[in-house]
């Protein structure tokens, strides 16, 4: 396509309910929204999934819009015309910034399939018409609160559950929802919160018959999660360590993960992620599909995306209403038997809610060719 301009937004949009992790508390989710349109009329949508700050990965919203700004969009304006498996080529002399370059690869992507009249979905290659859809749980008030919120999410459909754990709140959460729970599908996510020497703690979440414990060490312990390997039967699931394909390669061939989560912010885009569910499939590696809080954008992408065949454990990719009363989509992801519907229009398959996107925008650019 022949991009014409780039608009940038960022929108905070309420949360339902406040979402806690080991690195704090979100009450609204501040996220980049990207509008790239094309000299044939066409508008391609994609998110740039940055937190209001540097906690999850070492990227933020305002660093994210700063790059996009000043680095990644004239780049893409710069092209006489550009595919979307040109667009990692074209940001490749900056370095970093992956969920910058992933939602600006990602309105490209949509702007190509809906001038093509193609779907996301095939164009990935999915394989499901639905996925199965896990839900992330927020750390809550006490044990109690969480299994009481655990259960609201189970009489909604979800067929699996992630709790997030930190130090302090790990095994008597654990065993309390699993005290309750007994026979679902379960696992936690400790978000980086601890280090080698905790192994012996970690260890006791091995009597809870979890499905893996998600990135329990810091990004950059590639080494140390293989020790971790070694002293617990739970699989270790990498997240923010698996920043690439490379990564992933160097992770499994080290035995730091027996599991990924597959987020394409986080490795810089869509293709990226592919490439990763496609060395994992090759390796009997399973994956999941994570989520960043998506609005309607990237969760129609999550949604194609876990719909691949490598995809074989059911991932974050919940319904809209998980986290939002009002999405920016007309059709938000709705949770139907415990999965959510993979869209088949062209491109991302939604259409922006543009009165609800005003709505949320608080600050705005276009930058032309
Ligand atoms: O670690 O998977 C994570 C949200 C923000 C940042 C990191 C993570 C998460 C989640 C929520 O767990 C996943 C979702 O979007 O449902
Ligand atoms: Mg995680």
């Amino acid at each position: 396509v022949r991009l014409e301009q780039v608009e940038l937004r960022v929108l905070h949009i309420p949360l339902v309910s406040p979402f806690t992790t080991s690195f704090g508390t979100e009450t609204v989710r501040e996220v980049i929204v990207v509008r790239a349109d094309t000299a044939d009329g066409v508008s391609g949508w994609g998110e740039i999934v940055t937190q209001h700050m540097p906690s999850y990965s070492s990227e933020y919203t305002h660093g994210a819009w700063d790059v996009a700004r000043r680095w990644l969009a004239p780049a893409l304006l710069a092209c006489d015309a550009i595919a979307p498996e040109e667009v990692a080529g074209a940001l490749e002399h900056v370095v970093g910034h992956r969920m910058a370059k992933a939602g600006l690869e990602l309105a490209v992507l949509d702007a190509a399939l809906r001038t093509e009249g193609r779907s996301f979905a095939s164009y990935l290659g999915a394989v499901r018409e639905t996925v199965p859809s896990g839900v992330s749980v927020g750390i809550q008030a006490d044990p109690e609160a969480l299994v009481e919120t655990v259960r609201g999410y189970l009489d909604e459909g979800y067929v699996r559950i992630k709790i997030k754990i930190r130090p302090g709140r790990d095994i008597d959460d654990t065993a309390a929802v699993r005290a309750a729970f007994p026979d679902i599908p379960l696992q936690v996510d400790a978000n980086s919160a601890y280090t080698l020497a905790d192994a012996d703690l970690l260890a006791r979440l091995d009597r809870f018959g979890l499905l893996l414990i998600e990135q329990p060490l810091q990004e950059d312990d590639i080494v140390d999660h293989a020790a971790l390997a070694q002293q617990l039967r739970t699989p270790i699931c990498l997240d923010e360590s698996i920043t690439s394909a490379k990564a992933a390669r160097d992770a499994l061939a080290l035995g730091s993960t027996t599991v990924i989560n597959v987020k394409a912010g986080r490795v810089g885009g869509y293709l990226e992620a592919v490439r990763i569910a496609d060395l994992c499939e090759a390796a009997g590696v399973p994956v999941w599909c994570g989520g960043m809080l998506e609005t309607g954008v990237g969760r129609a992408a999550n949604a194609a995306l876990a719909a691949l065949p490598a995809f074989t454990l059911p991932g974050d990719v919940s319904a809209s209403d998980r986290f939002y009363a009002r999405d920016i989509v007309t059709e938000p992801a709705v949770l139907e038997d415990g999965h959510v519907r993979v869209p088949t229009g062209p491109g991302l398959g939604v259409e922006i809610d543009r009165d609800a996107l005003d709505a949320f925008t608080v600050e705005s650019l276009t930058l032309r060719r």
